[in-house]
This record gives C-alpha cells, structure tokens and sequence, in this order.
C-alpha cells in the first residue's frame, strides 16, 4: 500500500507535500519521496524510512518550485532497497516523474514489451518504473514540443490499453502540470481538491480526503475510474475519462483498515461505514448467541476501536479500554519476518487487568491476518485473568492473496487459507470466533453510496475483477512475498550496502 499526492499551487509546495505526506504515513512507512519543479528545473528528495526522518532542514531549502509530487512506500512486493524509493524519474519526453500506488497484475508482459518493443531500459524490478515507462512511451509517441493535455490523455488511454490490475498514480510533467489517474475499476482511490489563495486557484490530488483537508483543500470530487485530472502550470484544471469505464469496484480494504477514519472514499465515510461494520456484526452476535455471556466488548487498539464501539452499543455491553498501545512503535503488521512479528506484540500492547479479571470479554479486531497477533493478543487476555475469551473480527476470513497493492502475505501464510472457521478458532485459542459476513461487510461501505454495487473482495472471494488472474500468477505471488523470500531479499540489499560502505571507504 502506498499513499501519493501531487500539488499546484502559487507558492513553493515542499512544506505543503511534506506535510501532506505526514498525514499520510499510515499508507506506508517503508520509504518517503518528494520532488518538485521550479522553472523547469527538478529537485528530489526520497529515501527509506519515516516521512520524519527523510527529510532534513536541509533537504526541505532545496525542494522548490510551485508543483511537486510526494509519495510513502509500503512495499508491497516486499523489496526494501532505497533505490525503490518514489518518485521514479525518466528524462524523455519532458521529463517525467511518478509517484504510484497499486500493483500491475500483467507487470512481466510490459516489462518485455518495453524493453524489445519500445527499446526502454527498466533500472528495477519495481512495477511503478513500468507504468512510468508506459506512459513515457505514449506520451512519446504523440511527438509534440508541447503537450497538450488531449495529447496526456491519449497518453493516459495508452496506459489503460496496455496496464492491468488496480493503479492510481500522480505523474509530474516538467514544467507543464500534474496528473492524477485512476484504473477503470478505481479499485486504489484517488481523490483531487482546490483552494483559493491570493485570488488563484490552487489543487490538490491524494490518495485520501484527509490530506486535503489537512492542507485546506475542499473536495472537488474522487477521481472516476479510468478517469484522468490534469492540472497545468498556470492551475487550469482538465478532466477526462480515458478509457471504457469498467464496473466501479474500489477495494473495500481500505474501509476495513488501511483508510484513515477521517477519510472520504468515493464519497463514503470510512469512520460511518466501520461503525456500521460494528452494527451489523452486532446483529449476527445475537442471532448466533442471543444468550450470550459477554461481559464487555474490549477493542484491540487502533483501527477496531470504531466497530468495537458501535458492536457494544447494538449488544447493550460495556464497551471498555483494555488495551493500552505504545504510540512510539509502528505497525507490527509491516514487519517482515514473523519472529520479528511475534516480538514486538507485547512490546506494543500492554492489558489493563482489572478490565480482564473474572469476565468474559469479547475481543474485537479489524481483520485477521496471519492470526499471529491475535493468537498472542488472546493469550494475554487470558494471562490478564479473562474467563472466557470471545474474538470477533470486523471483516470476514481472509483466505486469497491481493494482487491489486494491498501487502498481504502468501496465501500459505493467512492463517484461514484453506481452513474453516472452527480451525481458525482452535488455532487462536479463542473460545468462539465470529467473523463478519461479507454481504455485510459490503452493506456496511454500500450505505455510504449505493450508486457502488461492486466493491473489490478478492482477499474474502477469490474473485479477482481484472479476470487475468490465475493460478501461475499466483503461484509467481507467492514466491515473491512468502516471508522466506522477503528475508533473502533483505539479506541481499543489505549486503549490498555494507559492500557500497565498504568501497566508499577503502576510496579514503
Ligand atoms: C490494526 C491493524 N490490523 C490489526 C491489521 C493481525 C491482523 N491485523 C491486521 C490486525 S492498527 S493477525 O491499524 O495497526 O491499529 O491476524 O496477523 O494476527
């Protein structure tokens, strides 16, 4: 998962994309990138690590000019070098630059075609250098001094023609403008604003509302899928869809986990729809157990707190605190390798005892995963005193791997693969274990806005929308993101930078 943002506007941009980026880190926390255009001329910063730590004093004087793009990097195919970093940069045709967010499903048929058909050499392994590439190569073959935006959107169309899977991406044309464009199922979410300064109008285009509200942009609208946005030096705004709209099917991840609460997506509230998530599991609680014996509903910190406390407002139970996360630990789930996984779970959640001892508690969470956390998060309840401990999961099991930018581990890896419910259950230790069902789930997003009838579930269903899916695909998948191979991965940038430290230092 990624998040990405692109802005015009009549003063420098670094501090403002900066700041977007900040906003953004829960999309990724693996690496951070800005680069802007001032007169035509390109500054970049990017590099591993938090949006905090990239950026310098010194880092932020350089990053001029009144448009720029910024991006934080979660990888998702599970490569950690720097050189990964977004923005991607190509020269040709008027230098090009790419902050990306999604996964190309059909990434070893491009990377081929680019390199015998379109003569494109690819630096990385990384699908977003092919996307940029592709969109070079259309942008290219219009073969205009100037570009005009109908010639980026037949560029954009380009893409679409020879791209699968699920993309969003903001891409800097120097000196000209920035644009923000969307697959045709708008499976990543895109959304674009404005604001008025000194009498001009001024965009902003994001992954999530959040980042313009943050910076004083009003929503203007999401981006449509297949749709493109394109704003020009001068900050006039040009829309088009560029492409057959597929069926609109955004991810429904983003409402169970990875959006921020505070966010709109396609003009649903993720806040409204995880509370309506709580209702609805609410409501199978009690058809299952209408004499249930929970004594309090107790959230695992942060993203089920929603749900947690609307489940327990339907049920008539205590909604309790019985969890207290250390703020300054990040996100277990991003870690590679599961014994660093297994490590940091106490070290980031502690149990408020007296909320335990002697009760039943049903445990709430967001989704389970690999069922590692949860495993152990249940074991502490028990060590904390819980008689019984219930464990609901605000989204249903996750059995299939994502192919469209999500960061889930190999289908070996999830723990309900291939499993029913009551094996899931045992393998946890919970005393009993209710998932969310995903009819209801998908109610839960669709009362936002039922102009969606589809939303992407492949994670839940196996369905995967772009129909060029398979069983080799994923078998591909499962290789690269199996945690063996991620470590090798690691093991092999790593020594790769002890080696480049080394050279630098036997130069004197
Ligand atoms: C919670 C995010 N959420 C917690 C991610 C754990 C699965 N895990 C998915 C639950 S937060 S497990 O946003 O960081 O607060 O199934 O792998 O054990």
């Amino acid at each position: 998962m990624c998040g990405l943002v692109g802005v015009v506007t009549s003063n420098d941009v670094g501090v403002c994309i900066y700041d977007t980026l900040t906003v953004l880190q829960h999309r990724g926390q693996d690496a951070a990138g800005i680069m802007t255009s001032d007169n035509g001329k390109l500054n970049l910063r990017k590099d591993n690590g938090l949006v905090q730590d990239v950026f310098r004093t010194r880092h932020m004087r350089r990053l001029t000019g009144q448009m720029g793009i910024g991006h934080v990097r979660y990888p998702t195919a599970g490569s950690f070098s720097p050189a990964l970093a977004q923005p991607f940069y190509v020269n040709s045709p008027y230098g090009l630059s790419l902050a990306h967010n999604g996964n190309l499903t059909n990434v070893a048929e491009l990377s081929r075609e680019l390199y015998k058909t379109d003569l494109r050499h690819m630096n990385t392994d990384s699908d977003s250098e092919v996307l940029l590439n592709v969109f070079a190569h259309e942008l290219q073959q219009k073969g205009n001094i100037e570009p005009a935006p109908e010639d980026i959107f037949a560029a954009v169309s380009g893409v679409h023609k020879r791209c699968r899977g699920g993309y969003v991406a903001v891409v800097m044309i120097t000196g000209y403008g920035i644009l923000g464009f969307r697959d045709r199922h708008g499976i990543r979410p895109l959304v674009y604003g404005s604001r008025t300064t000194n009498g001009r109008k001024e965009y902003m285009i994001a992954s999530e509302s959040v980042a313009l509200d943050s910076q004083g942009f009003t929503i203007e609208s999401d981006v449509a899928p297949g749709e493109a946005v394109y704003i020009d030096v001068q900050g006039k705004l040009h829309t088009k869809v560029c492409t057959d709209a597929g069926e609109h099917t955004p991810c429904i991840f983003e409402h169970v986990y990875f959006a921020r609460p505070d966010s709109l997506m396609d003009s649903i509230s993720v806040y409204k729809a995880r509370l309506r998530m709580g209702q609805r599991l609410a409501d199978k609680v009690k058809r299952l157990r209408p004499d249930n014996d929970i004594d309090v509903v107790i959230p695992i910190p942060d993203t089920s707190r929603t749900s947690a406390l609307e489940l327990a407002n339907h049920l008539g139970i205590k909604y309790r605190e019985g969890f207290v996360k250390n703020r300054y630990i990040g996100r277990t789930f991003i870690m590679p390798g599961q014994s660093q996984r297994r490590k940091s779970v106490r070290q980031k959640l502690n149990a408020i005892e007296l909320e335990f001892k002697g009760k039943n508690v049903l445990l709430v969470d967001d989704s389970i995963v690999r069922g590692t956390t949860c495993k152990q998060i249940i074991q502490m309840a028990r060590d904390a005193g819980a008689k019984k401990v219930y464990f609901a999961s605000a989204a249903p099991a996750i059995r299939y791997p994502n192919v469209y930018g999500i960061d889930m581990p190999a289908a070996t890896e999830l723990i309900a693969a291939g499993k029913t419910d009551d094996e899931v259950e045992e393998l946890i230790g919970a005393d009993w274990l209710i998932y969310q069902d995903l009819e209801d789930l998908i109610a839960a997003a669709a009362e936002g806005n039922p102009e969606i009838s589809r939303y992407e579930c492949s994670v839940f269903d196996g369905e995967y929308i772009t129909g060029d899916v398979d069983e080799v695909y994923l078998k591909r998948l499962e290789t690269i993101r199996s945690d063996a191979a991620k470590a090798a991965r690691k093991k092999k940038s790593m020594a790769r930078q002890q080696n480049l430290v080394a050279d630098l230092q036997s130069d004197g």
